[in-house]
């Protein structure tokens, strides 16, 4: 049947949808299979790729997509998200009625702090309202990912849903970590189960699950109507996944949205998608840009992540006294970095990493602030913001010396922050 908002038939009313439409961002939550790189700030702060953060990508996404009315609700750790959002994220113009709103938790109900994450919406009611959109985006913030939500608006008014859920198909032995759905041909959802203990197979395919990604549409007033009736339920956690959708389901129609159908950055036939939540994952998905042909292509101006940046000088490599060559091969080294005489190979260097002579870092991802000094040496680490790597320190050649000092993960990747160094970044007390 014909659909004016297909966006194949229609593109300028898929223009109306998202400008109808109010994403909130849920940035909340600490992450804290993170280990210690959450220790003082929130997941969606956590650096990324060099030059960005973690919430860059959906706040990107939001954009490109045509959504400028944005609010990011944030609790756990907040200042550094909070800094880097007013800094890099307020070029949008409230004149023509573009914004970004920070949420913290505030107590704005008389409540305490977001509870869970449909609570967070919840305390947010009246700022919602006051906006009023059509219809409301929920994201998290915790995702490495390249997605046109237009197409989910589109798909959601063309099925006549009450929700639209986000899903892509993943291994069935991750299934325990997300919320697994069954839908029938229409594309209807018939169960959803929160990280359940034996996640169902997706029918013909024994060895995957479909996995909600987190992500929602609403049509605004439903919304509202069901947070309020959420929040009267004594039973209810006021979270999405284990809560709210799963009593949606029962009652109302509920869509699956295929996220292959709104992907940007597809790798052959499969979307890039990554929750970065383990230092491994987080290792893995860095590592994976100083590939010749990385999978999350960050060179595209089609749809470029935006961020806040300092202005810094470019890069430097230099000779030192002996005339040995400071050098980088296979490895993405970010502004400000200072490279002398030291060997840098398959690494990432975000921002003003500083790196001494007689050097070696491989296989490596080394955060901002980082000083390293001379004689050291580095394999399979992960270095947080601001550490100083005193001359002569190696790390990531024997895993049980690393465990005494670091936290070595499964995969034996190092991870080496300030504290474990023993210093200390700004003084608590
Ligand atoms: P999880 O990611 O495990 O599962 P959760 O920890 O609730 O769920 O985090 C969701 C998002 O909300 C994150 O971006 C987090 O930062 C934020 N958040 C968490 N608690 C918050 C709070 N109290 N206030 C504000 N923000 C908060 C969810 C779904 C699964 C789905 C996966 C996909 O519940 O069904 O499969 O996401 O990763
Ligand atoms: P930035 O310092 O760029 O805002 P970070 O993500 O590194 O971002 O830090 C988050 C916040 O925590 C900042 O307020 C920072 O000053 C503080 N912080 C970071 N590491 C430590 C630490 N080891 N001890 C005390 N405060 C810290």
């Amino acid at each position: 049947s014909y659909c004016p908002y297909r966006a194949e038939l229609a593109p300028r009313f898929i223009g109306a949808l998202t400008k109808k439409t109010y994403a909130m961002v849920l940035a909340g939550g600490r992450g804290s299979r993170l280990q210690q790189m959450t220790d003082w700030r929130a997941k969606p702060a956590v650096p990324f790729g060099g030059k960005l953060r973690i919430i860059d990508f959906p706040l990107s996404n939001c954009i490109n997509s045509g959504i400028r009315r944005i609010g990011v609700a944030t609790q756990y750790m907040a200042h550094s998200l909070i800094h880097h959002i007013q800094r890099g994220w307020s070029f949008l113009d409230d004149q023509f009625n573009e914004f970004i709103d920070v949420l913290p938790a505030q107590q704005r109900v008389k409540e305490g702090w977001y509870e869970g994450t449909a609570n967070a919406v919840f305390q947010n009611l009246d700022i919602l309202r006051s906006c009023a959109p059509e219809y409301v985006l929920i994201l998290c913030g915790d995702h490495v990912y390249k997605m046109d939500y237009s197409r989910i608006l589109a798909d959601h008014v063309a099925k006549a849903a009450d929700v639209t859920v986000a899903c892509i198909e993943v291994p069935r032995a991750e299934g325990r970590e997300f919320g697994i759905i069954g839908v029938d041909e229409e594309g209807r959802v018939t169960y959803f189960h929160e990280k359940p203990e034996h996640p169902a197979a997706m029918p013909g395919r024994p060895d995957s699950a479909l996995a909600s990604m987190g992500i929602y549409v609403f049509g605004a007033r439903f919304l509202y109507e069901q947070l309020i009736r959420d929040h009267d339920d004594p039973e209810s956690g006021h979270d999405f996944g284990k809560d709210l959708i799963p009593y949606l389901v029962t009652r109302n129609r509920v869509i699956a949205h295929r996220f292959a159908d709104s992907c940007v950055n597809m790798v052959g036939d499969v979307p890039y998608w990554r929750d970065v939540g383990t230092v491994d994952a987080y290792w893995e998905a860095n590592m994976d840009l100083v590939q010749v042909t990385p999978e999350l292509n960050l060179y595209d101006d089609a749809w470029p992540i935006w961020t806040h940046q300092k202005q810094l000088p470019p890069a430097k490599f230099i000779f030192n006294n002996d005339r040995r060559r400071g050098h980088a091969m296979d490895s993405l080294i970010s502004s400000g970095c200072i490279i002398s005489g030291a060997t840098i190979e398959r690494s990432l260097l975000f921002l003003k990493v500083y790196v001494g002579d007689y050097s070696l870092i491989q296989d490596s991802v080394i955060l901002p602030n980082v000083e390293i000094g001379r004689h050291v040496t580095l394999k399979r680490v992960v270095v947080d913001k601001h550490c100083k790597i005193p001359d002569g320190f190696s790390a990531g050649i024997v895993p049980e010396r690393d465990k005494q000092c670091f936290h070595v993960t499964e995969r034996g990747i190092t991870l080496i922050t300030p504290e474990m160094l023993g210093q200390t970044v700004h003084r608590v007390r």
